[in-house]
């Protein structure tokens, strides 16, 4: 595997997941293939999940890890071509990133989405700049539009909590008070539309996602209505996609606050988010707290995806 950015890049989904299964068995069966190699993290923007999970990963590996906070020590980058660099920003990326793929075998790069330009974001400027250029293998921590380790993991998840087949996974959008990217949605989105699972979204009018991801799921304005027999709730809040709100909070509206008269609409769902989770605003303490919320080990399973892909990137080098 030469890049990871998307739900394509990890091919059968079948086969990711029979391979994820063996590496949860066997964690430290494949320490050989890390020897000697050394594993670059940038992150761009703030993680605990990301980082923790993909460095355990790496390690369990054999792997050497090196993590560099841009924002924090780190020149400030600037990314785009042409720009008169007479700003705060002392280096460009067209330098920073050879040096850096100088000193590594595999680069892992956090880049969030800065909400402002869709046309920038959905470009992937920044990450598609290190695949271009540092001639390493680069995997997504989380990029403008899609969160793929984030989703693997959630699969990874719902395969082992699942007890029918086809399980009716809803995913619902709920109220923050920032605005937040709409990467996890699309990811998850994206993920769940290659599987066979009957998929629902549901959001207030105007959180409208980028068909692209959207794909062949059912839009449901009405978040009861969408909920109704849900074996898996995953909650997210996003700001806006659709033109000319690209990036704006529309609602806080509490009432769709995951609780757990929401949950008793359900058939005795799995409560899921990628976490970090504001509660009482995203989800109530009851329900998070709840028996039939898995967003620990769903968490725990990043480790699994994250392995499962250096795993798959170390084999390729
Ligand atoms: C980020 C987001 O919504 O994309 C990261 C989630 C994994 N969340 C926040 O910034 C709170
Ligand atoms: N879910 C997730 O990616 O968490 P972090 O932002 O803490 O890495």
């Amino acid at each position: 595997m030469k890049k990871f950015t998307c739900v394509n890049d990890i091919g059968s989904l079948p086969k990711a997941l029979a391979e994820a299964a063996e590496v949860k068995r066997n964690r430290f069966g494949f320490t050989h293939l890390g020897k000697n190699r050394t594993l670059l993290m940038i992150f761009f923007n703030s993680s605990l999940r990301t980082r923790l999970s993909t460095q355990k990963a790496a390690m369990n590996l054999g792997m050497n890890v090196m993590v560099l906070d841009v924002n924090q020590g780190a020149w400030k980058l600037e990314t785009e071509r042409g720009v008169v660099m007479d700003g705060d920003k002392a280096e460009h990326l067209l330098e920073a990133i050879p040096v850096m793929a100088s000193y590594c075998d595999v680069i892992g790069v956090r880049s969030f989405a800065g909400l402002k330009n869709r046309d920038e974001d959905y470009e992937e400027r920044v990450i598609s700049q290190f695949i271009r250029y540092s001639g390493r293998p680069v995997f997504s921590m989380e990029a403008a539009t899609r969160h793929p380790l984030q989703s693997f993991a959630d699969l990874i998840t719902i395969e082992e909590f699942k007890t029918k087949e086809r399980p009716k996974v809803v995913m619902t959008w709920a109220p923050h008070p920032r605005a937040l990217p709409q990467a996890v949605p699309n990811s998850f989105a994206e993920w769940m539309n290659a599987t066979d699972y009957e998929f629902v979204i549901t959001h207030p009018r105007g959180y409208e996602l980028d068909p692209q991801f959207v794909g062949n799921a059912v839009v449901e304005y009405d978040q009861n209505k969408a909920l109704e027999g849900a074996d898996f709730v995953y909650a997210k809040n996003w700001s806006a996609y659709m033109a000319p709100n690209y990036g704006k909070i529309l609602s806080t509206d509490r009432s769709w606050t995951v609780d757990a008269r929401k949950m008793a609409l359900t058939d005795n769902a799995f409560f899921m988010h990628c976490l970090p989770v504001r509660r009482n605003m995203i989800v109530t303490d009851d329900v998070i707290e709840s028996e039939r919320s898995i967003v620990i080990p769903e968490a725990a399973n990043r480790e699994i995806s994250a392995q499962t892909v250096l795993k798959r990137i170390l084999e390729a080098l």
